[in-house]
């Protein structure tokens, strides 16, 4: 007999609601979680200026009514620090801290197929079996450090936006570089202009951003909204993206060019990167409409930063709006005009090297007391590729996943039984609110994981046929849009060697929920059952 019912990999969004959920349904779990503390994505990225771009009523639990009653948002946009406590909260609450444990590193988990249950192998040395294996690694956990020559002389320090020193960083009076200008750059870059003697921004990529518009949360009008959380939380399960917003449901190339103008202006004052992209049918789908939001927003640094050159360097060009992920920042582009802050391209004149007193680029040297990498992921399919996973016949997941990330429904791989990916590759994921996603996910596998117990099945595993079709029409979906001709880690393009496949899917939260909820009426269809 194993273990363990359920052995979960990882303790942040989803694998705290996997311990909770499991554990509610009588089975017994336990979630191995590398962090000194809980919280993943929302531990580990503990860098100054580090926020959610989904709201908090949004991005927050919802399967206890009483728990989403009681908790109380201190700002529309939560910063890290209370999504942390909030996490720690709910652990507390629900009581699931001795399901999990923490500095511990799952290293390996292999599918017996004669006794049917994963053998777990963490880094203390231990081996737990286990009846399933639910990998909640997250999308976004296996940061990366750009391979630059001379970084291992550099006589400063340098940091990871990921791997954050917990105690913080003082850069007061000194010269910092930061590389990387995505989400994370865009936060932290501000933060540190505003104590450093200089900063350098590495920019290899210009990118578009949206205000937050962020502020703190009126108790009047929680009290309001939280009296129908229920009916908003529906709406937010059928929506396309797992947060109910508005669009105008037309197509931005019908409408006059001065109307377009006039509502693309409301929603950039109001705030939000969702409701602004949404704002049109087309502006995702037609490249004509997509360079209508794309030069409102170009026209927008433009009035922001005081240097033309600078301004123009700034310009996004190289994708179309919102086939990356749309950043939010309040205060990234004026702080271009500060007097220490340097804009450096290093598009048209790359970094060559690091020396012991700072960084070379093809046409100058930057003296530098430290150097922030925010540098981004190998997202999506990194952090589970960094674990020795073997399914039928000892094949590696690396192996399977060789030529791109795959998955049934995008949660179960196929060769690989009672195996599940809470938010994998080909679920809407990255491109939904996370946290509805995580639920339900958790939610699908568990009565998955219920049903086939009480039918009297021990293995569930992906048919690769199911498998093939539904990565198929992942990318159907994908390529019917513009989303695929960004470089983005969407498709694994930043990092080099990785195989260019578009990993989320892009067919909508509310019908890819009713997609699931018809295979396991069919008595999970796709799967087979042993
Ligand atoms: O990472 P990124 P991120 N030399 O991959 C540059 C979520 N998130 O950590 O574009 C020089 O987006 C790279 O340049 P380029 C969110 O989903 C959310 O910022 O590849 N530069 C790019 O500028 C987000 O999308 C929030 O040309 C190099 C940057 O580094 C995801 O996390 C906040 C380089 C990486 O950008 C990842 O965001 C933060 C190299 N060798 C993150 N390699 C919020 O909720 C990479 N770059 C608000």
């Amino acid at each position: 007999m194993a273990d363990l019912d359920v052995a979960v990999v990882g303790a942040g969004f989803a694998g705290i609601y996997a311990v909770q959920a499991f554990r509610s349904a009588g089975l017994t779990v336990r979630a191995f979680e590398a962090g000194s503390g809980i919280g993943g994505t929302w531990f580990w990225n503990c860098y100054p200026g580090a926020r959610c771009d989904v709201e908090s009523k949004d991005y927050s639990y919802s399967f206890s009514p009483e728990l989403e009653q009681d908790w109380s948002w201190s700002e529309r946009y939560p910063a890290q620090p209370e999504v942390l406590r909030y996490l720690n909260h709910v652990a507390d609450r629900f009581g699931l801290w001795p399901d999990i444990q923490l500095n511990t590193r799952v290293t390996a988990a292999t599918w017996d197929a004669e006794r049917s249950q994963w053998t777990v192998a963490t880094d203390d040395g231990r081996r737990r079996t286990a009846r399933f294996l639910i990998s909640a690694v997250g999308c976004l956990s296996a940061y990366q450090v750009p391979s630059l020559p001379g970084l291992e002389t550099f006589a400063g320090p340098w940091y990871h936006t990921s791997r954050w020193p917990r105690d913080g960083v003082d850069f007061t009076g000194q010269r910092v570089g930061v590389i990387g200008t995505g989400s994370t750059g865009i936060q932290i870059a501000p933060e540190i202009a505003a104590v450093a003697e200089h900063l350098y921004v590495f920019q290899r990529t210009a990118n578009f951003a949206v205000p937050n518009r962020n502020g703190a949360i009126d108790p009047e009008w929680e009290r309001g909204f939280k009296a129908d959380y229920r009916s908003y939380r529906k709406q937010a399960q059928e929506s396309f993206l797992g947060v109910p917003i508005t669009g105008t449901g037309r197509p931005a190339l019908a409408e006059p060019p001065a109307s377009v103008q006039r509502t693309l202006m409301e929603r950039w004052q109001a705030g939000g990167g969702m409701p602004f992209l949404g704002a049109y049918t087309d502006v995702l789908v037609d490249r004509a409409a997509n360079e209508i939001m794309a030069e409102f927003m170009r026209d927008r640094i433009r009035e922001t930063v005081a240097d033309p050159f600078v301004a123009g360097l700034l310009l996004p060009r190289a994708y179309p709006v919102g086939a990356k992920r749309l950043c939010q920042s309040d205060d990234y582009f004026a702080m271009f005009n500060r007097s220490n802050v340097t804009l450096v391209d290093i598009r048209s004149a790359p970094i060559s090297s690091v020396t012991p007193s700072g960084l070379g680029t093809a046409d100058s040297f930057y003296e530098l007391d430290a150097l922030v990498f925010a540098t981004g992921f190998d997202a999506i399919s990194g952090a589970l590729r960094q674990i020795d996973v073997r399914g039928v016949g000892g094949l590696p997941l690396a192996e399977k996943w060789a030529a791109g990330p795959r998955a049934y429904l995008g949660v179960a791989p196929a060769g690989f039984p009672n195996m599940f990916i809470v938010t994998g590759p080909g679920s809407p994921s990255v491109l939904s609110n996370m946290v509805l996603s995580i639920e339900q996910h958790v939610e699908w596998i568990r009565d998955c994981v219920l049903q086939a117990a009480s039918d009297g099945y021990s293995t569930v595993e992906a048919k690769p046929s199911a498998e093939d079709a539904w990565m198929a029409h992942v990318t159907e979906v994908a390529y019917s849009t513009l989303f695929p001709l960004a470089d983005s880690w969407y498709v694994g393009a930043n990092i080099p060697g990785k195989p260019r496949v578009f990993a989320p899917y892009l067919g909508g939260v509310g019908p890819y929920r009713a997609r699931c909820d018809a295979v396991a009426a069919a008595g999970y269809e796709g799967f087979a059952l042993g």
